[in-house]
């Protein structure tokens, strides 16, 4: 069976939901086309959540790994292609630390690609009628911080299993959307997004999302 693994991260910002983190508890345990979906929240603090993500890689022998954030101003959700070597956080972690201007791995390439079918789940996305599109930037937070550490650290663990791994920038949800002001994303229709995107992972030819509900893997 599959092992694929979701993380969304903890709200920031000041925030007290981010709809990352509130999409695990609607896919977790569930069979998606046989295979077994594990989620995990993590912090909103560079090196720690790519620690605990590596953790959770090894600990579920993940196939497939997502990660989930959220995106403010986007009102698709966004399947992130590129990871940049560069950390320059507009706001402080949750951690409070501010980093500006450094790379994220020391002598690390530029950027990595993710090796996820975007363009295949996109698609996917958008025949499930949910709004969808590649983004070619993750930002410099930690969202770009995991990705682009994660896919370091994938590569570089030579003879290993392969893994696919990816980012998804999610939108608002509405309640987050200062007063109906910013673009929002209802959390049934993100769900459905994220359904046809792993659906498009697993079987590249299948139409939509055939999710196998209640059953515990
Ligand atoms: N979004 C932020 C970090 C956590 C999250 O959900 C980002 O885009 O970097």
């Amino acid at each position: 069976m599959k092992s694929i693994l979701i993380t969304g991260f903890e709200p920031f910002n000041g925030q007290n939901i981010n709809p990352a983190s509130e999409l695990l508890p609607l896919v977790a345990n569930l069979q998606l086309n046989g295979a077994c979906i594990h989620c995990h929240t993590l912090p909103v603090v560079g090196a720690a959540s790519h620690a605990k993500l590596m953790g959770y890689i090894e600990q579920y022998q993940a196939d497939i790994v997502l990660v989930l954030g959220q995106a403010a101003g986007r009102d698709k959700l966004t399947l992130e292609r590129v990871a940049i070597n560069l950390d320059d956080y507009p706001i402080a972690d949750n951690a409070g630390e501010l980093l500006l201007e450094q790379p994220i791995v020391a002598d690390g390439p530029a950027a990595y690609f993710t090796t996820l079918p975007i363009k295949a789940m996109v698609q996917s996305m958008l025949k499930a009628q949910i709004p969808a599109a590649i983004s070619n930037t993750a930002g410099t937070f930690v969202c770009n911080h995991i990705f682009y550490r994660t896919l370091h650290s994938l590569q570089a663990a030579e003879g290993g299993r392969e893994v696919k791994m990816g980012f998804m920038h999610l939108p608002l949800l509405p309640e987050q959307s200062l007063q109906g002001k910013q673009p929002s994303m209802g959390l049934t229709a993100q769900l459905k997004g994220l359904k046809a995107a792993l659906m498009a992972v697993l079987e590249p030819n299948e139409q939509l999302p055939k999710i196998v509900t209640g059953v515990e893997c």
